[in-house]
């Protein structure tokens, strides 16, 4: 892993929605803005589409949007210095990055600093339900890791830009990620062989509480991946691969999300399980099946 100095630049973008919030029926849902911090740059050697340009990043401080705050809201894409999106129909594709806070240990896999926002091509946004938020403390500190990948033949300049909706520190229920992985503890990748294949992989739960919103995240040749508490039968979220043609491949470009208030409840001691449906043409060693879920103690 190569460790980079990456200049930051943090734009700003404060779009205050207050009186969208204002008008909802929801008394709930506090006053919000939007925020928009931008990563990097970094230069994705060229590639073809057969041996893609690959950068890996390590990040070791990561701009937060705020110093306190709480995050409703986090909607990642990556862009080029115009600010227009950068998608293999120009060659760049986001492999996957994740901020991890180093102030907190992750609660599925304690080994891991807490993993709390991450997305790969799909780029997923997350919108917790009203009243609930992930809250940025001041001394956290968060770290990233990027991936990026280039089926162009020339280098291409990119950076992630993450737009979060936040609101004010304790104006939200907090919730935490849960980081459900088919691929286990601290690694992701596993192996699928040609054809229909499920892996699951299951964790007992060190939380009890509501299950607020989750998505999940595959490769290509994936079909779904599912969790569910199999102590009370109760499916959290079953998140779909949607895929489209980009760049002359097959790609997926949308995972479903769920939210709900809330999708389940989950008690301390349940057996939550993670099951990563595939189909793929071709065995691969590198894929992967997430559930990423964000849970309200108590
Ligand atoms: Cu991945």
């Amino acid at each position: 892993m190569i460790f980079v100095l990456a200049a930051f630049a943090l734009a700003l973008a404060w779009t205050g929605n207050a009186a969208n919030a204002a008008a909802k029926p929801a008394a709930a849902a506090p006053a919000t803005q939007t925020m928009t911090v931008k990563y990097g740059p970094w230069t994705i050697p060229g590639g073809t589409m057969d041996r893609p340009g690959e950068l890996p990043n390590v990040v070791s401080a990561a701009p937060k949007p705020c110093s306190t705050c709480d995050i409703v809201g986090e909607k990642p894409d990556l862009v080029y210095a115009d600010g227009s999106t950068a998608d293999m129909n120009s060659g760049p594709m986001l492999h996957h990055f994740v901020i991890s806070n180093l102030a907190a240990r992750d609660t599925v896999c304690p080994l891991s600093p807490d993993r709390i926002w991450a997305s790969g091509d799909e780029r997923t946004e997350k919108n917790m339900p009203d009243g609930y938020g992930v809250p940025v403390k001041s001394y956290d500190r968060w770290a990233m890791l990027t991936d990026l990948m280039n089926y162009s033949s020339t280098p291409k300049t990119v950076y992630i830009s993450i737009t979060y909706t936040i609101a004010g520190a304790g104006t939200t229920t907090p919730v935490r990620s849960l980081w459900l992985d088919a691929g286990g503890c601290l690694t992701s990748d596993y192996s699928v062989p040609a054809g229909p294949s499920t892996h699951t992989w299951s964790w007992t739960s060190t939380v009890g509480g509501r299950i607020v919103f989750a998505n999940g995240h595959q490769h290509a040749g994936g079909v779904h991946v599912k969790a569910a508490d199999d102590t009370t039968g109760a499916l959290v979220c079953d998140s779909p691969a949607t895929y489209d043609t980009m760049g002359g491949m097959r790609t997926i470009v949308k995972m479903g999300t769920c939210a709900g208030d809330p999708l389940a409840t989950i008690r301390h001691g349940d057996r939550l399980t993670v099951s990563s449906y595939y189909d793929s043409p071709t065995a691969k060693n590198d894929v992967m099946g997430i559930v990423h879920a964000y849970i309200a103690e108590g």
